[in-house]
């Protein structure tokens, strides 16, 4: 269980399209505690492996809340096979864009195909916040960021921010 560090904007690691898993391993095991330990630590309630990385179809997701058991869940290699007509919107932050959030409209439900760890594909429907951070994540192996479905104005302004930002670290 290794704390990674996080891809933060503008790095252009996170516009890379991640590559398919080919084999679930012991390596993709690792990656996946990886992944769970290094979300639970930012916290966050989801994570692509780009996120600390890594371009692997690969990500992990825990929506149990503060006091509950955990409930970790890792999606390899996930596919959406439909979305829902009804949409919702949800206020959205980004472990990559930090203290960042904004309101992004998607559709409400998804069926999505993945390889789960057993190395087993499995089928599933998502609603609510599972849907909507499931979608969150497969646009991170797509190279794309929450920050690309809200308007020009400010997505322009968080990336002359966060370049800035990136400028005074170097
Ligand atoms: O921790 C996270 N919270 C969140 C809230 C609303 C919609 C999506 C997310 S995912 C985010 C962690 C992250 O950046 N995953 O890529
Ligand atoms: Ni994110």
């Amino acid at each position: 269980m290794t704390i990674k560090p996080l891809i933060i904007l503008p790095d252009p690691v996170l516009r890379q399209v991640s590559t398919k898993v080919e084999q679930v391993n012991d390596d993709i095991r690792t990656l996946a505690d990886d992944l769970l330990a290094t979300m639970y630590d930012a916290p966050g309630i989801g994570l692509a492996a780009v996120q600390v990385g890594v371009p692997k179809r690969m990500l992990v997701i825990d929506l149990s809340k503060e006091g509950e058991d955990k409930r970790p869940q890792v999606f390899i290699n996930p596919e959406i096979l439909s979305f829902s007509d009804e949409r919702s919107a949800y206020e959205e932050g980004c472990l990559s864009i930090p203290d960042y959030y904004a309101e992004v409209e998607r559709p409400s439900k998804i069926t999505l195909k993945h390889i789960n760890l057993d190395g087993r594909e499995e089928t599933i429907e998502a609603a609510g916040l599972l849907s909507t951070c499931l979608q969150h994540e497969i646009d991170h192996l797509n190279g794309v960021l929450f920050i690309d479905h809200i308007s020009r104005l400010k997505r322009e302004m968080v990336i002359k921010k966060f370049t800035k930002a990136a400028k005074i670290r170097a």
